[in-house]
Protein backbone atom coordinates (compact mmCIF):
# COMPACT_ATOMS: atom_id res chain seq x y z
CA UNK A 1 0.00 0.00 0.00
CA UNK A 2 1.10 3.83 -0.28
CA UNK A 3 1.27 4.21 3.34
CA UNK A 4 3.51 0.83 4.09
CA UNK A 5 5.91 2.50 1.06
CA UNK A 6 5.89 5.64 2.53
CA UNK A 7 6.39 4.24 6.16
CA UNK A 8 9.44 2.01 4.99
CA UNK A 9 10.81 4.80 2.95
CA UNK A 10 10.99 6.84 5.96
CA UNK A 11 14.33 6.96 7.92
CA UNK A 12 14.09 6.03 11.57
CA UNK A 13 15.70 4.69 14.40
CA UNK A 14 14.33 1.77 16.39
CA UNK A 15 14.78 2.45 20.57
CA UNK A 16 13.23 -0.59 21.36
CA UNK A 17 14.00 -4.41 20.41
CA UNK A 18 14.87 -7.01 22.30
CA UNK A 19 17.52 -9.21 20.24
CA UNK A 20 16.59 -12.60 21.86
CA UNK A 21 12.63 -11.05 20.67
CA UNK A 22 14.09 -11.37 17.17
CA UNK A 23 14.15 -15.19 17.39
CA UNK A 24 12.36 -16.25 13.71
CA UNK A 25 11.13 -19.76 13.93
CA UNK A 26 13.52 -21.41 11.00
CA UNK A 27 16.29 -19.53 13.00
CA UNK A 28 15.26 -21.11 15.77
CA UNK A 29 15.15 -24.75 14.15
CA UNK A 30 18.06 -23.80 12.25
CA UNK A 31 20.58 -22.99 15.56
CA UNK A 32 19.11 -26.59 17.27
CA UNK A 33 20.35 -27.99 14.37
CA UNK A 34 23.35 -26.83 14.51
CA UNK A 35 23.80 -27.42 17.86
CA UNK A 36 22.64 -30.86 18.07
CA UNK A 37 19.89 -29.93 20.66
CA UNK A 38 16.58 -32.14 20.65
CA UNK A 39 14.11 -29.83 20.01
CA UNK A 40 9.96 -30.50 20.34
CA UNK A 41 8.95 -28.76 17.11
CA UNK A 42 10.26 -30.02 13.29
CA UNK A 43 8.60 -27.26 11.34
CA UNK A 44 8.14 -23.58 11.11
CA UNK A 45 4.64 -24.29 11.79
CA UNK A 46 5.04 -26.29 14.69
CA UNK A 47 6.82 -23.41 16.65
CA UNK A 48 4.48 -20.52 15.44
CA UNK A 49 2.04 -22.71 17.57
CA UNK A 50 4.46 -22.35 20.64
CA UNK A 51 4.22 -18.99 20.24
CA UNK A 52 1.45 -18.25 21.70
CA UNK A 53 0.18 -15.83 24.67
CA UNK A 54 -2.12 -13.23 25.51
CA UNK A 55 -0.07 -11.61 29.23
CA UNK A 56 3.38 -10.51 29.82
CA UNK A 57 3.61 -13.64 32.51
CA UNK A 58 2.50 -15.96 29.55
CA UNK A 59 4.77 -14.72 26.95
CA UNK A 60 7.76 -14.94 28.86
CA UNK A 61 6.85 -18.12 29.96
CA UNK A 62 7.17 -19.03 26.05
CA UNK A 63 10.07 -16.95 25.53
CA UNK A 64 12.51 -17.83 27.74
CA UNK A 65 12.69 -21.47 26.88
CA UNK A 66 12.79 -20.88 22.93
CA UNK A 67 16.04 -19.01 23.73
CA UNK A 68 17.85 -21.99 24.93
CA UNK A 69 18.83 -22.80 21.01
CA UNK A 70 21.30 -19.70 21.32
CA UNK A 71 24.87 -21.15 22.63
CA UNK A 72 27.60 -19.88 20.45
CA UNK A 73 29.39 -16.68 19.93
CA UNK A 74 28.53 -17.26 16.22
CA UNK A 75 24.22 -17.90 17.43
CA UNK A 76 24.32 -14.65 19.00
CA UNK A 77 26.35 -12.64 16.30
CA UNK A 78 23.90 -15.10 13.35
CA UNK A 79 20.50 -13.37 15.38
CA UNK A 80 21.64 -9.89 15.46
CA UNK A 81 22.60 -9.71 11.72
CA UNK A 82 19.26 -11.48 10.57
CA UNK A 83 17.65 -8.88 12.40
CA UNK A 84 19.87 -5.78 11.38
CA UNK A 85 19.14 -7.10 7.85
CA UNK A 86 15.76 -6.96 8.11
CA UNK A 87 15.22 -3.78 9.89
CA UNK A 88 16.97 -2.21 7.14
CA UNK A 89 14.53 -2.94 5.16
CA UNK A 90 12.24 -1.09 7.02
CA UNK A 91 13.90 2.15 6.85
CA UNK A 92 16.08 1.67 10.35
CA UNK A 93 19.36 3.92 9.85
CA UNK A 94 20.40 3.86 13.70
CA UNK A 95 19.34 0.88 16.04
CA UNK A 96 19.93 0.71 19.74
CA UNK A 97 19.02 -3.27 20.47
CA UNK A 98 17.88 -5.06 24.00
CA UNK A 99 19.70 -8.09 25.13
CA UNK A 100 19.64 -10.30 28.19
CA UNK A 101 23.03 -11.81 29.16
CA UNK A 102 21.45 -13.34 32.51
CA UNK A 103 19.11 -14.97 30.24
CA UNK A 104 21.93 -17.21 29.10
CA UNK A 105 24.78 -17.16 31.78
CA UNK A 106 21.81 -18.43 33.80
CA UNK A 107 22.20 -21.59 31.64
CA UNK A 108 25.90 -22.17 31.47
CA UNK A 109 26.80 -19.79 28.72
CA UNK A 110 29.93 -17.57 28.95
CA UNK A 111 28.94 -13.18 28.96
CA UNK A 112 31.88 -12.69 26.69
CA UNK A 113 30.50 -15.30 24.14
CA UNK A 114 26.62 -13.02 24.03
CA UNK A 115 28.27 -9.82 24.55
CA UNK A 116 30.89 -10.59 21.72
CA UNK A 117 28.55 -12.12 19.27
CA UNK A 118 25.86 -9.34 19.21
CA UNK A 119 28.92 -6.55 19.04
CA UNK A 120 30.38 -7.98 16.10
CA UNK A 121 27.02 -8.14 14.44
CA UNK A 122 26.66 -4.30 15.64
CA UNK A 123 29.95 -3.29 14.06
CA UNK A 124 29.17 -5.29 10.88
CA UNK A 125 25.93 -3.55 10.52
CA UNK A 126 27.77 -0.52 9.12
CA UNK A 127 28.24 -1.98 6.11
CA UNK A 128 24.83 -2.21 5.68
CA UNK A 129 23.82 1.24 6.40
CA UNK A 130 22.37 0.83 9.94
CA UNK A 131 24.37 2.39 13.14
CA UNK A 132 23.79 -0.39 15.47
CA UNK A 133 24.12 0.32 19.37
CA UNK A 134 24.06 -2.35 22.66
CA UNK A 135 21.56 -1.74 25.59
CA UNK A 136 22.36 -4.22 28.58
CA UNK A 137 18.95 -5.22 30.27
CA UNK A 138 19.00 -7.18 33.40
CA UNK A 139 16.26 -9.48 34.36
CA UNK A 140 14.21 -7.97 37.21
CA UNK A 141 12.71 -11.10 38.83
CA UNK A 142 16.37 -12.16 39.28
CA UNK A 143 17.65 -10.54 41.94
CA UNK A 144 19.57 -7.10 42.20
CA UNK A 145 22.58 -8.76 44.13
CA UNK A 146 23.93 -11.49 46.37
CA UNK A 147 23.61 -14.27 43.67
CA UNK A 148 25.82 -15.47 41.44
CA UNK A 149 23.24 -14.24 38.34
CA UNK A 150 21.99 -11.02 39.91
CA UNK A 151 21.68 -7.79 38.40
CA UNK A 152 24.78 -6.52 39.91
CA UNK A 153 27.31 -9.85 39.31
CA UNK A 154 25.99 -8.76 35.30
CA UNK A 155 27.27 -5.41 35.75
CA UNK A 156 30.34 -6.67 37.33
CA UNK A 157 31.16 -8.76 34.17
CA UNK A 158 30.47 -5.70 31.72
CA UNK A 159 32.65 -3.15 33.77
CA UNK A 160 35.56 -5.88 34.39
CA UNK A 161 36.31 -5.04 30.77
CA UNK A 162 36.82 -1.72 29.62
CA UNK A 163 36.18 -3.29 25.92
CA UNK A 164 33.17 -4.94 27.22
CA UNK A 165 31.87 -1.45 28.41
CA UNK A 166 33.12 0.06 25.28
CA UNK A 167 30.32 -1.80 23.14
CA UNK A 168 27.21 -0.75 25.13
CA UNK A 169 25.42 2.57 25.18
CA UNK A 170 23.21 2.11 28.39
CA UNK A 171 21.23 -0.47 30.88
CA UNK A 172 17.48 -0.99 30.69
CA UNK A 173 15.51 -3.22 32.86
CA UNK A 174 13.15 -6.13 31.60
CA UNK A 175 11.22 -9.19 31.95
CA UNK A 176 8.38 -9.72 34.64
CA UNK A 177 7.17 -6.30 36.38
CA UNK A 178 5.28 -7.92 38.87
CA UNK A 179 6.34 -6.96 43.05
CA UNK A 180 9.79 -5.79 40.74
CA UNK A 181 9.62 -2.17 41.22
CA UNK A 182 12.61 0.12 39.69
CA UNK A 183 13.34 0.80 43.43
CA UNK A 184 14.96 -2.72 43.52
CA UNK A 185 17.84 -1.90 40.89
CA UNK A 186 18.55 1.80 42.36
CA UNK A 187 22.03 0.54 43.15
CA UNK A 188 22.72 -0.70 40.13
CA UNK A 189 21.66 2.19 38.17
CA UNK A 190 23.70 4.17 39.76
CA UNK A 191 26.68 2.39 39.64
CA UNK A 192 25.87 2.24 35.84
CA UNK A 193 25.15 6.02 35.48
CA UNK A 194 28.87 6.58 37.26
CA UNK A 195 30.59 4.37 34.26
CA UNK A 196 28.53 6.98 32.13
CA UNK A 197 26.22 4.58 30.70
CA UNK A 198 22.29 5.78 29.59
CA UNK A 199 19.43 4.48 31.99
CA UNK A 200 16.29 3.14 30.49
CA UNK A 201 13.54 0.83 32.12
CA UNK A 202 10.47 -1.01 30.91
CA UNK A 203 6.82 0.14 32.70
CA UNK A 204 5.05 -2.04 31.01
CA UNK A 205 1.81 -1.92 30.11
CA UNK A 206 -1.18 -2.35 32.44
CA UNK A 207 1.13 -3.09 35.40
CA UNK A 208 0.38 -3.78 38.91
CA UNK A 209 1.58 -0.43 40.59
CA UNK A 210 2.22 0.66 36.22
CA UNK A 211 2.14 4.79 37.69
CA UNK A 212 3.98 3.75 40.97
CA UNK A 213 6.98 2.81 38.41
CA UNK A 214 6.90 5.32 36.55
CA UNK A 215 7.61 7.46 39.16
CA UNK A 216 10.64 5.38 40.59
CA UNK A 217 11.91 5.20 37.21
CA UNK A 218 11.75 8.94 36.80
CA UNK A 219 12.43 10.59 40.55
CA UNK A 220 14.33 7.55 42.26
CA UNK A 221 16.10 6.41 39.14
CA UNK A 222 16.67 9.12 36.66
CA UNK A 223 15.86 6.95 33.74
CA UNK A 224 15.99 9.20 30.03
CA UNK A 225 13.76 6.92 28.53
CA UNK A 226 10.55 5.02 29.60
CA UNK A 227 10.07 1.57 27.75
CA UNK A 228 6.76 1.33 26.96
CA UNK A 229 5.18 3.87 30.17
CA UNK A 230 2.07 4.37 28.38
CA UNK A 231 0.05 4.49 31.23
CA UNK A 232 1.84 7.71 32.13
CA UNK A 233 -1.65 8.79 30.08
CA UNK A 234 -3.14 8.23 33.17
CA UNK A 235 -1.64 10.82 35.67
CA UNK A 236 -1.19 14.36 34.51
CA UNK A 237 1.73 15.45 36.50
CA UNK A 238 3.72 12.79 35.62
CA UNK A 239 3.30 13.43 32.11
CA UNK A 240 4.29 16.83 32.81
CA UNK A 241 7.58 15.28 34.44
CA UNK A 242 7.99 13.26 31.08
CA UNK A 243 7.78 16.18 29.25
CA UNK A 244 9.99 18.72 31.47
CA UNK A 245 12.61 16.14 31.11
CA UNK A 246 12.60 15.31 27.44
CA UNK A 247 12.10 11.34 28.55
CA UNK A 248 11.19 8.96 25.02
CA UNK A 249 8.72 6.78 25.35
CA UNK A 250 9.51 4.08 23.58
CA UNK A 251 6.24 2.24 22.48
CA UNK A 252 5.21 -0.85 21.35
CA UNK A 253 1.37 -0.78 19.24
CA UNK A 254 1.77 -4.48 18.05
CA UNK A 255 2.93 -6.01 21.59
CA UNK A 256 0.81 -4.28 23.26
CA UNK A 257 -2.32 -5.80 21.60
CA UNK A 258 -0.28 -8.91 22.03
CA UNK A 259 -0.29 -8.73 26.26
CA UNK A 260 -3.00 -6.40 26.21
CA UNK A 261 -5.78 -7.06 23.47
CA UNK A 262 -5.30 -3.46 23.37
CA UNK A 263 -2.52 -1.40 21.02
CA UNK A 264 -2.92 1.63 23.06
CA UNK A 265 -3.39 3.95 19.56
CA UNK A 266 -5.34 6.51 21.60
CA UNK A 267 -3.01 6.57 24.43
CA UNK A 268 0.03 6.81 22.40
CA UNK A 269 -1.76 9.39 20.03
CA UNK A 270 -2.87 11.32 23.07
CA UNK A 271 0.84 11.59 24.13
CA UNK A 272 2.06 12.59 20.39
CA UNK A 273 -0.21 15.44 20.77
CA UNK A 274 0.63 16.58 24.42
CA UNK A 275 4.53 16.86 23.11
CA UNK A 276 5.54 13.94 24.51
CA UNK A 277 8.42 12.22 22.85
CA UNK A 278 6.56 9.67 21.79
CA UNK A 279 8.65 6.93 19.59
CA UNK A 280 7.09 3.70 17.95
CA UNK A 281 9.31 -0.04 17.96
CA UNK A 282 8.96 -3.48 17.58
CA UNK A 283 9.70 -5.14 21.36
CA UNK A 284 9.71 -8.86 20.27
CA UNK A 285 9.07 -8.50 16.29
CA UNK A 286 9.57 -13.05 15.45
CA UNK A 287 6.78 -13.15 18.48
CA UNK A 288 4.38 -10.47 17.54
CA UNK A 289 4.84 -10.73 13.81
CA UNK A 290 5.60 -7.39 13.18
CA UNK A 291 8.90 -5.32 13.15
CA UNK A 292 9.43 -1.71 13.17
CA UNK A 293 7.58 -0.65 9.55
CA UNK A 294 4.50 -2.92 10.98
CA UNK A 295 3.76 -1.19 14.04
CA UNK A 296 3.94 2.43 12.26
CA UNK A 297 1.54 0.54 10.05
CA UNK A 298 -0.87 -0.76 12.92
CA UNK A 299 -0.93 2.32 14.95
CA UNK A 300 -1.64 4.54 11.30
CA UNK A 301 -4.31 2.28 10.79
CA UNK A 302 -5.85 2.18 13.91
CA UNK A 303 -5.51 5.56 14.76
CA UNK A 304 -6.38 7.25 11.34
CA UNK A 305 -2.52 8.94 11.18
CA UNK A 306 -1.72 11.55 9.48
CA UNK A 307 1.14 11.39 7.51
CA UNK A 308 2.29 14.19 9.48
CA UNK A 309 2.07 12.16 12.41
CA UNK A 310 4.09 9.90 11.02
CA UNK A 311 6.76 11.93 9.71
CA UNK A 312 6.96 13.32 13.55
CA UNK A 313 6.96 9.45 15.07
CA UNK A 314 10.30 8.64 12.92
CA UNK A 315 11.49 12.15 13.62
CA UNK A 316 10.86 11.55 17.69
CA UNK A 317 12.66 8.28 17.36
CA UNK A 318 16.09 10.11 16.67
CA UNK A 319 15.09 12.79 19.34
CA UNK A 320 14.65 9.62 22.15
CA UNK A 321 17.90 8.51 20.66
CA UNK A 322 21.26 8.47 22.47
CA UNK A 323 22.93 9.94 19.26
CA UNK A 324 25.51 12.47 20.03
CA UNK A 325 23.30 15.90 19.44
CA UNK A 326 25.78 16.37 16.37
CA UNK A 327 24.68 13.20 15.02
CA UNK A 328 21.17 13.30 15.73
CA UNK A 329 21.06 16.71 13.53
CA UNK A 330 21.90 15.23 10.71
CA UNK A 331 18.56 12.77 11.01
CA UNK A 332 15.79 15.77 12.03
C1 LIG B 1 9.50 -8.06 27.06
CL1 LIG B 1 7.05 -7.15 26.29
C2 LIG B 1 8.34 -7.36 27.42
N1 LIG B 1 8.21 -6.91 28.67
C3 LIG B 1 9.20 -7.12 29.55
N2 LIG B 1 10.32 -7.76 29.25
C4 LIG B 1 10.46 -8.22 28.01
N3 LIG B 1 11.47 -8.89 27.45
C5 LIG B 1 11.14 -9.14 26.18
N4 LIG B 1 9.93 -8.64 25.92
ZN1 LIG C 1 10.39 -4.61 25.67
Amino acid sequence: SPTAEFIAGLPKAELHVHLEGTLEPEVKLALAERNGLFLEQDTVEEVQATYEFDSLASFLAVYYPAMDVLRTEQDFYDLAMAYLVRAKADGVVHAEMFFDPQAHTGRGVAFADVITGYHGAAVDAAQIGVDAHLIMCFLRDLPADGDPNSAEATLDALLASPEFTSWVIGVGLDSDERDNPPRKFAEVFARARQAGLHLTMHCDIDQPDSIEHIRQAIHEIGVERIDHGTNVVEDDSLVADVIDRGLGLTCCPVSNSFVTEDSKATEIVDLLGRGVTVTINSDDPAYFAAYVAGNYEALAQKAQLSSDQIIELARNSFRASWLTDEAREGYL
